[in-house]
């Protein structure tokens, strides 16, 4: 890989907090914890969420990589504590077993549970749901909101909305989206507020009503329900991630961020799996030339050529599986007493579709921010932006 950045996480959804590196990042980029704070806010909103939001409200400490709102260049560390902690110190404390905690040993279908189980030689599922859980992603939203202040000096925006919860679709989506022209950062940014105004994150007001019934029946039917959100980032510039060799494609690099996801099944790219039903002619982008400048009217590829950037807004999509915590649990076998028996149970959420799209957003911004580094260096922003500056003279960009 050539990868310049690298994120790290640790922490347990009960435990005492969740701990965020971000290494390889650039000197002397400013950074606001406000920012931070904020996208650590959009991550917890969300129709369908369980009661654990509703302890939760989270905010980045930064320990270290920073100084007088600017990066050092060194390691940037940051803690999120858990405000449940306290609910859960016999549970989860790291020294001492208490002989009151009974084992789960029934796992959840579609969870890390059951495989997690053989692998780790557990004999307790806690000791795989709580690092499997998707608080993780906290610490993630919390990094990738660094990665977004440093894409921001390039003019670089992210945003996200959600397209489809448990069948129902969003089919009235603003016009900009799919004209590549017309989706530029500051559009990208008031869709993506207008999308932070939905408690779905739905740009289809009648959709969200739908949606939002979908949500209430699934709770109603102790069930949940999955989905599909689409994040897009406009303003980058083309020729960033390779073509020459397998693992510096940069939507492969995309994919993979997006399927480590939890609850993620599919991710796709510009049309993705639509291509498989349209001819050759009705599958690409013309190149064409509009006063002088090169201009594509359609953004089919999703911005990626060759594992490259074209210059198009980058298109995501990633579908969600339905949560596996089931009041109503599935069918199970009991891994200690090879009995059946059905699933065991916690709090959880009905749906999480509506936070997965900001955390979409955050594993966006650390892929991009990522290829910005590689292609323009990672010492100091100044260096990147000499870098970027020669880089557009030169290909008159
Ligand atoms: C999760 C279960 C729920 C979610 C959690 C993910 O937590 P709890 O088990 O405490 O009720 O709320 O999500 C978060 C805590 C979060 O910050 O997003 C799971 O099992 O994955």
């Amino acid at each position: 890989m050539t990868a310049k950045l690298r994120m790290f996480t640790a922490g347990e959804s009960h435990g005492k907090a969740l701990v965020g590196i971000l290494e390889g990042f650039p000197a002397n980029v400013p950074v606001r914890k406000d920012e931070i704070d904020r996208q650590l806010a959009r991550r917890q909103r969300g129709y369908g969420r369980g009661g654990r939001m509703q302890i939760e409200q989270d905010e980045a400490q930064v320990l270290a990589g920073i100084r007088f709102g600017k990066t050092l260049g060194s390691p940037l560390a940051l803690v999120i504590w858990n405000r449940d902690w306290p609910n859960w110190q016999e549970k989860m404390d790291p020294w001492e077993q208490h002989p009151n905690i009974e084992p789960l040993t029934a796992p959840r279908p579609g969870h890390a549970d059951y495989p997690g189980w053989f692998k780790y030689r557990h004999r307790d599922l806690r000791n795989v749901l709580e690092r499997a859980s998707a608080r993780e992603t906290a610490a993630r939203v919390a990094l990738g909101a660094i990665c977004r202040q440093l894409l921001q000096q390039f003019g670089v925006g992210v945003a996200s909305h959600v397209i489809e919860i448990g069948g129902v679709r969003a089919s009235h989506l603003p016009a900009e989206l799919s004209d590549p022209r017309r989706c530029t950062p500051p559009v990208l940014n008031e869709l993506n507020l207008r999308a932070d105004q939905s408690p779905v994150r739905c740009l289809d007001p009648e959709a969200e009503e739908r949606m939002k019934a979908a949500i209430d029946r699934a709770r109603e039917e102790e069930d949940t329900l999955g989905g599909q959100f689409e994040v897009i980032a406009a303003g980058m510039p083309p020729g960033l991630g390779s073509h020459v060799h397998w693992e510096r494609r940069l939507d492969a690099r995309i994919a993979h961020a997006f399927m480590s996801i939890p609850a993620v099944k599919a991710v796709e790219i510009g049309l993705g799996t639509e291509l498989a039903h349209v001819p050759g002619s009705q599958a690409h982008d013309e190149i064409l030339l509009e006063a002088g400048r090169i201009v594509r009217a359609t953004n089919r590829a999703g911005g990626l050529e060759g594992g490259m950037t074209n210059g198009l807004p980058i298109v995501v999509r990633a579908t969600m599986k339905p949560l596996p915590t089931l009041m109503r649990p599935l069918r199970t076998v009991d891994l200690l007493r090879r009995e059946e028996r059905v699933a065991f149970t916690e709090r959880g959420d009905v749906c999480a579709v509506p936070a997965a799209s900001i955390v979409g957003e955050a594993m966006l911004a650390f892929v991009l921010a990522d290829a910005f580094c590689e292609a323009f260096g990672n010492d100091s922003l100044e260096q990147m932006r000499i870098n970027y500056e020669a880089y557009c003279v030169q290909m008159g960009l």
